[in-house]
């Protein structure tokens, strides 16, 4: 298969693209911005790859997206570029919107084009995959799951912003019958996340002896996806997903956020001891506003439907990524050199 992907030099994107050129045959077009979050370092183990393209563009870039079609001639196209941190989108949601709704919007457009065109088995079989987040939801109390049919209450601009492209996708999939999915998954974690979500903050403040920012309580919980289980997933959705349907990917880890610093505090004891316990530098800090309590993803559907289960437990994956973030230091100096330096983010009004 011809895949356009687009974020590929995101976190998620990048472990996508990697894992299409090293464990499929499919050829894959890369399409990123490069905002702050997108980095090709993350993508130089495949960068020389006769399979692999990469074109520097913004998907609101409508003429740029119509050439690329035109051109590449995809099977399908796995849709991750965004804006993806609430706390940035509590500071500022323009980008969001522009981003996330605009550029979900064009690339509808384009691909409608494109496919109108296409015949018989070729148009039959064209797939576009939006990739979005259990966040759409909305949030749940102490018990029960997000469903495929759980309704959308989004309470972020980050996850309204969501919200709004999972709609628009579904319904260029009713008006214009344009063979569209949507996954909604859990927190990702794992080798190549960007320095702002909650994983490899705590990490990094700890390498540095800085306070650990823990918003609220700590006991928000959150359902950790290890992110090759999540690329796994989509493979398996773009290969094999029904048009129109809808999946809920989850990796059955809730844990409460105070569980999963303790986690990293414990495991840095064990593999950069120093004198003073990793714990001892945990700060509470004022909570995000509107920070959601708890989220939890009911994945039955496509263990189910497509056969996939994840294979990481939260145990496996986390120390994984935590060896994998000592042995790369180096990423994470390029990638946050002169754009981000671990600071508080998300308390604009
Ligand atoms: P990320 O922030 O790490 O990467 C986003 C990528 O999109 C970057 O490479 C960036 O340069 C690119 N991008 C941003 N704006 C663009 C534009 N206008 N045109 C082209 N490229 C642009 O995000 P991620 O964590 O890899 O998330 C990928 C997708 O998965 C997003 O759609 C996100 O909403 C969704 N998601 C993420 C998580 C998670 O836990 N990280 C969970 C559920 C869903
Ligand atoms: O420094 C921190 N301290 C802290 O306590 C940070 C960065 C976060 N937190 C808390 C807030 C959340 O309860 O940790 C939890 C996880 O926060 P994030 O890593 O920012 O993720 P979250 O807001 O849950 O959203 C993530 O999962 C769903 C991704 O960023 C989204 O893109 C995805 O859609």
């Amino acid at each position: 298969m011809k895949i356009i992907l687009t974020g590929g030099a995101g976190f998620i994107g990048s472990a996508l693209a990697r894992m299409i050129i090293n464990e499929t045959d499919h050829d894959v077009l890369n399409i990123d911005k490069l905002t702050y979050a997108g980095h090709l370092e993350s993508l130089e183990s495949i960068a020389e790859s006769d399979r692999y393209q990469f074109e520097h563009v913004d998907i609101c870039d409508a003429e740029t997206i119509n050439r690329i079609f035109d051109e590449f001639q995809p099977g399908a196209i796995m849709h991750l570029a965004a804006e993806s941190h609430v706390d940035r989108s509590i500071d500022g949601s323009a980008e969001f919107i522009k981003t996330n709704i605009n550029g979900t919007h064009i690339l509808l457009e384009e691909a409608k084009k494109y496919w109108q065109g296409l015949e018989n088995e070729q148009k039959e079989n064209f797939r576009f995959l939006h990739v979005s987040t259990d966040e759409v939801y909305g949030e749940l109390g102490e018990d029960g799951f997000f469903t495929e049919e759980t309704p959308y209450d989004p309470r972020s601009p980050y996850s309204s912003s969501k919200a709004s492209s999972d709609h628009l996708v579904r319904a260029w999939h009713h008006t214009y019958g344009l063979p569209t999915m949507i996954t909604n998954c859990s927190n990702n974690y794992g080798p190549y996340q960007f320095p702002e979500k909650l994983i490899p903050v705590v990490l990094l403040k700890a390498l540095q002896g800085k306070d650990i920012p823990v918003y609220g309580t700590g006991e928000n919980v959150r359902d950790w996806l290890f992110v090759d289980d999540h690329a796994k997933a989509l493979l398996k959705v773009v290969q094999d997903g029904v048009a129109g349907e809808t999946y809920n990917i989850g990796g059955h880890n809730e844990k409460q956020n105070l569980e999963v610093v303790h986690t990293i505090c414990d495991t840095l004891d064990e593999l950069v001891p120093k004198e003073e316990k990793y714990r001892d530098l945990i700060s509470f800090v004022t909570d995000r506003p509107g920070h959601d309590f708890r989220y939890a993803i009911d994945a039955s559907k496509i263990e189910r439907e497509l056969g996939w289960v994840p294979d990481e437990t939260f145990g496996t994956g986390i120390k994984a990524t935590i060896e994998w973030y000592l042995q790369n230091m180096d990423w994470v100096e390029a990638v946050t050199d002169k754009n981000y330096n671990l600071e508080r983010l998300g308390t604009k009004k």
